[in-house]
């Protein structure tokens, strides 16, 4: 049996509530998932909460609350979010949970097992916003973060280290072995040439606040936060309370992060997985990072833009369009409201929705609303069908790449494609002309491109598929489709009843 395909997304902290940066790496991993379910694949797909740790103990007590209690409010946005933005996640983990705890201390046990822990004194600096840990150099003169810019803190306390530094040439070896790995190429080149800049011994220990999870036999300590938040990704699989699920879910096809945490994903984790013996994930894909209205997305200047406003004013399945076909991804992009009305208006109104619309509305005035029977195809109808048959291959080339953009574009050069279709056979002339058979003809191609466009829009856009879909007549959910029906040409059947309904994309006065 083939294996479970699994993909993850960070485990987001519960110090803030969530902003459009993490529903894109959530959006993005749903359509990884929902593109694998349509293909067939068994899909285990986890998203969650990292709880701990001194950033999440420090903003609870500025808040007046207990830790959890912070968290238990918190995650609550987080489920929401991920519900309107219609993610079908199988699992949600957060780090609180007592399967996690047990499954964070095996891992550390069985990494000490190995000779990789001991115990030292950790004196240098110390970023909570980030959890990071950092050298002089790093730190500069102005002694700030070099990642998030905030002031860092000088730690000097007993910490538990972790023998990275001997994993320095077992990690450059496995790059070069698995050249996939690390994804985009240009991030595996700064991976590896940070990794080839030397690896210090890494703290895997607190003691200087409470909030994590105590060390098997030495309760003074916690385990530091990402060495806890990673192995959520292997416990969720079942490590170490269900193995025989394990070895079939692990290891993870794909975790998705932001650029800011491949590091920790591509160094730390993999280090920590072969100390301990367990397989390591097959790929870390990093995308970039969004600004808004060219600016970078802070707190202080108050320009967070918040997922729930969006999806109020324009719906989910336009937030889930814009990110993913807005920028290529694993670069940069900027989020802004001419974009978005751009995209809508453009895409999304004069594309997709113009398609439908007018092709449902001439079914309906000329064929009666019924889907009618195609005589014999001429030379456009062939090259539709020919596109069509043609964008599965170009999906699942761009899918395997990671690469959304690719996938969208593919898709609406064929909407394109489709719609000057419709302007060249020109229906509402035959239909004056009299000439039945050619505008049956046309009316039939355009339902069935309309069906395989539906199905390969279904992973981006699942609302807006689930209704043209029913809107085309055909009463099985799209959900339990399978994508090989894209590769079939006349699957359509002559007769179903079509329904025009409203639009499906209002468009946008852009302010
Ligand atoms: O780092 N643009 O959690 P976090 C794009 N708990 N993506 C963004 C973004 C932006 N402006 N801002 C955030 C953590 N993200 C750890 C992870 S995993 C074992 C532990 C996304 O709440 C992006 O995916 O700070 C980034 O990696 C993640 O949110 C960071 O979320």
């Amino acid at each position: 049996m083939a294996k479970t395909f699994y993909v993850t997304t960070p485990i987001y902290y519960v110090n803030d509530v969530p902003h459009i940066g993490h529903a894109y790496t959530t959006i993005a991993a749903d359509v990884i998932a929902r593109f694998r379910r349509l293909s067939g694949d068994r899909v285990f797909f986890l998203t969650g909460t990292d709880e701990h740790g001194q950033k999440i103990e420090r903003v609870a007590l500025a808040s007046g609350e207990r830790p959890i209690e912070l968290a238990d409010r918190v995650v609550l946005r987080f489920k929401g979010l991920w519900e309107r933005l219609n993610i079908l996640n199988d699992d949600f983990i957060r780090t609180t949970e007592e399967r996690h705890q047990k499954s964070v201390r095996e891992l550390f046990q069985m990494v000490f097992d190995r000779g990789d822990i001991y115990l030292g004194e950790y004196e240098d600096w110390y970023c909570v916003f980030d959890e990071t840990f950092l050298t002089e150099t790093q730190v500069g003169g102005e002694r700030v973060c070099p990642d998030c810019g905030r002031p860092v803190e000088r730690l000097k306390e007993e910490s538990y280290f972790f023998r990275l530094s001997r994993y320095q040439d077992p990690l450059l070896e496995f790059y070069e072995r698995n050249p996939d790995f690390i994804q985009p190429s240009f991030r595996r080149n700064e991976v590896i040439s940070f990794v080839k800049g030397g690896l210090r011994d890494l703290s895997i220990s607190r003691t200087s606040f409470s909030w994590g999870i105590p060390i098997p036999n030495n309760e003074r300590h916690v385990i530091y936060v990402w060495f806890d938040a990673l192995a959520n990704y292997i416990t969720a699989a079942g490590f170490p309370h269900d193995m025989e699920r394990f070895n079939e879910v692990w290891p993870a096809d794909i975790h998705l992060v932001g650029k800011d945490i491949l590091r920790f994903h591509a160094i730390y984790w993999p280090a920590f997985l072969m100390s301990s013996g367990l397989p390591l994930p097959r790929k870390v894909f990093a995308h970039g990072w969004w600004t808004v209205e060219g600016e970078k997305m802070s707190k202080s200047k108050g320009n967070v833009v918040d997922p729930f406003a969006v999806i109020d004013e324009f719906g989910a399945d336009v937030l889930r369009f814009f990110l993913l076909r807005e920028v290529p991804f694993g670069l940069d992009g900027d989020f802004s409201r001419t974009a978005l009305i751009g995209r809508i208006n453009g895409d999304l109104a004069n594309g997709l929705g113009n398609l439908v619309s007018r092709s449902l509305g001439m079914i309906e005035k000329y064929s009666e609303g019924r889907v009618p029977k195609p005589g014999l195809p001429e030379p456009f109808d062939l090259i539709v069908k020919e596109k069509a048959l043609d964008l599965v291959r170009q999906l699942e080339e761009a899918m395997n790449e990671v690469a959304f953009h690719k996938a969208l574009n593919a898709i609406w050069d064929f909407i394109a494609l489709v719609n000057k279709y419709v302007d060249e056979s020109a229906p509402w002339s035959l239909h004056k002309a009299g000439k039945k058979e050619r505008l049956d003809t046309v009316l039939w191609v355009l339902v069935e491109a309309i069906r395989i466009i539906a199905l390969l829009v279904y992973p981006f856009i699942p609302k807006s598929a689930e209704e043209i879909w029913k809107r085309i007549g055909i009463l099985e959910p799209i959900k339990s489709e399978r994508i090989a029906n894209a590769r079939k040409w006349g699957l359509i059947n002559p007769g179903s009843r079509i329904e025009k309904g409203g639009s499906l994309f209002p468009r946008y006065e852009s302010k």
